[in-house]
């Protein structure tokens, strides 16, 4: 990766020009890989270098001459603000990227397949390629490398230290590359100009009763924007296969744009009455969802940014993001993609849990107050687990900590509503939940996830329909999928087709292995 002396030519360059800053988190990576062959006064040189750097952040994009010596940070100058030219230019070097993969290590294994792992639902089976982002069991998700904290301190935001605007998280996951602030704002009126819903998907929307689940109306929604899909009409065309990126950017860039105004449709259609907001062109993408469902506050615009940039991604494996990748692997459009990743979200194990979550704290608080203590909780969580129910947002199918999405909201609950007596319950939860679940025996995993926290904060703001609550989770969601999508078509990733086996072949294959 890059070496010691890189490290110092670019804190050199930073210091000399006066240039900006990166707290020292940024550098994390690198510095631990090389933390054996840094000596206590080169470090001290480096921790200087850095914390005095770390101020100055947003000058790094004013002096385009230095950013060029700063490539591995993945900042970007300001001098293209077209996505779609930026992709164009990456393509052809990933391409070859994955063919030296293939050609130089192709039959080098990644570990064995077990029994257990087949009829466990494949955790710790390695088995897809998902180029976005990367989770790992204790540090939790990096988008393209980098952290949420990172992400929090390096992406453009509305204004100076607030939250990352999710246009420059969708930039990031698509390009590998931190965007501009000017970048950024491109995106976003590229996206604004996407945004107009054809009237047909209000009609498809509203010839479903009021009271079908929010879910189930969103991805109607979705399922009807699919008939503008350019992917279709250029695959019937009989678009080259070299080409199919293209039609896939532009299903998938519309698609994104198109998803907060349909989701707030559904909002606004079964809790307000079904009068529309319409979209506001001086705001940003996840301040118009915001602003859309009827928030103008401007801690919830905050909040929406923040909550559209955690949720995105998550890697490949997870239910929506593999299903919307699996079904994206039989060249069906990313509309039809996405809708059936949104179907697989709806479940309660999954993205449904946040819904999940609210209904039960609230559940506790009719039957025992806001006021409850700490032995009152513990004897609710036994009698939910005793009655053969889950604890609705803890535990994980691959993290083994605390979820740093669940962190990043509690920092957001602490510095904008320490005192709401729902937050308060959700920290006690922390205290009393992860011992009850470790007692279990079983649980692997008994610290809370994302979904344990969302809940809280949307209802402080007066968001508090919690079954809605997974239909934004589908909106980020689509940004994460969407982007791995136009790279699924850009490597010409292959149909997926795993083998499966019964249980008579199981026992079979075991007693003859024995
Ligand atoms: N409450 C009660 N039991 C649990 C919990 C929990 N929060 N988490 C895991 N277990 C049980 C699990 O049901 C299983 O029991 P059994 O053997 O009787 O079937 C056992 O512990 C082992 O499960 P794990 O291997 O620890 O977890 P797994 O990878 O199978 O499942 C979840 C992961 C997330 C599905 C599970 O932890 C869970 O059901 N959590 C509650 C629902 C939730 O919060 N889901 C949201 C996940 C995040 N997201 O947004 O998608
Ligand atoms: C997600 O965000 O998709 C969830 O945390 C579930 C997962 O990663 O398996």
């Amino acid at each position: 990766m890059f070496s010691v002396p890189h490290l110092y030519l670019v804190l050199y360059l930073f210091y000399f020009n006066n240039a900006p800053p990166f707290h020292l988190s940024l550098f994390s990576p690198v510095f631990s890989s090389h933390r054996h062959l840094l000596f206590e006064s080169q470090a001290m040189v480096f921790y200087r270098s850095v914390s005095l750097l770390s101020k100055l952040r947003n000058r790094v994009v004013q002096q385009p001459s230095l950013t060029t010596s700063v490539r591995w940070l993945q900042i970007q100058t300001s001098s293209d603000l077209d996505l779609h030219s930026q992709l164009k230019e990456l393509i052809p070097e990933q391409q070859e990227r994955l063919k030296k993969i293939k050609s130089e290590y192709g039959k080098v294994q990644l570990g064995n397949i077990t029994v257990d792992m087949v009829l466990g639902g494949m955790r710790g089976m390695t088995g897809l390629l998902w180029e976005t982002s990367l989770l790992d069991p204790d540090e939790g998700i990096r988008f393209r490398g980098l952290s949420i904290p990172e992400c929090q301190k390096v992406l453009p935001a509305a204004k100076p230290g607030g939250e990352p605007l999710p246009e420059g998280l969708l930039w990031l996951l698509l390009t590998g590359k931190v965007p501009t602030k000017e970048q950024v704002d491109a995106l976003s009126k590229e996206l604004r100009s996407r945004a107009t819903i054809p009237d047909h998907v209000y009609k498809a929307i509203d010839a479903l009763p009021v009271t079908a689940h929010p879910m189930t109306q969103f991805t109607t929604g979705v399922m009807a924007l699919q008939v503008q899909s350019e992917f279709s009409k250029a695959y019937e065309k009989g678009i080259h296969k070299s080409k199919y990126w293209e039609p896939t950017y532009e299903d998938s860039l519309s698609l994104i744009a198109q998803v907060p105004a349909v989701a707030a449709y559904v909002y606004r259609r079964i809790y307000k009455n079904g009068e529309r907001i319409p979209m506001d062109d001086s705001l940003d993408y996840g301040g118009n969802f915001a602003h859309m469902l009827g928030f103008d506050g401007p801690e919830m615009q905050e909040l929406m940014r923040l909550y559209v940039t955690i949720h995105s991604d998550h890697e490949g494996g997870n239910v929506s993001a593999h299903t919307g990748h699996l079904v994206a692997s039989a060249l069906s459009d990313p509309y039809l993609s996405f809708a059936a990743a949104l179907n697989g979200l709806a479940g309660p194990l999954h993205g449904l849990a946040n819904q999940e979550v609210l209904l039960w704290i609230k559940s506790v608080v009719d039957e025992c107050g806001e006021n409850i203590t700490k032995d009152q909780l513990k004897d609710y969580v036994w009698k939910t687990l005793n009655s053969g129910k889950v604890v609705p947002g803890f535990g994980h199918g691959v993290l083994r900590k605390t979820d740093p999405r669940y962190m990043c909201q509690r920092e957001f609950a602490l510095k904008h509503l320490p005192n709401d007596p729902l937050f308060q319950l959700v920290s006690k939860l922390y205290d009393v939940v992860p011992p009850i679940l470790t007692e279990l025996g079983k649980v692997k995993n008994p610290w809370p996830n994302v979904d344990a926290h969302s809940g809280v904060l949307l209802n402080y703001y007066g968001l508090t329909e919690a079954r809605y609550y997974t239909v934004l989770f589908g909106v980020s969601r689509a940004i994460g999928i969407c982007s791995q999508l136009i790279w699924d078509r850009a490597l010409g990733l292959p149909l997926e087709r795993p083998k499966s086996v019964t249980m008579e072949w199981l026992e079979a294959h075991c007693k003859k292995s024995a």
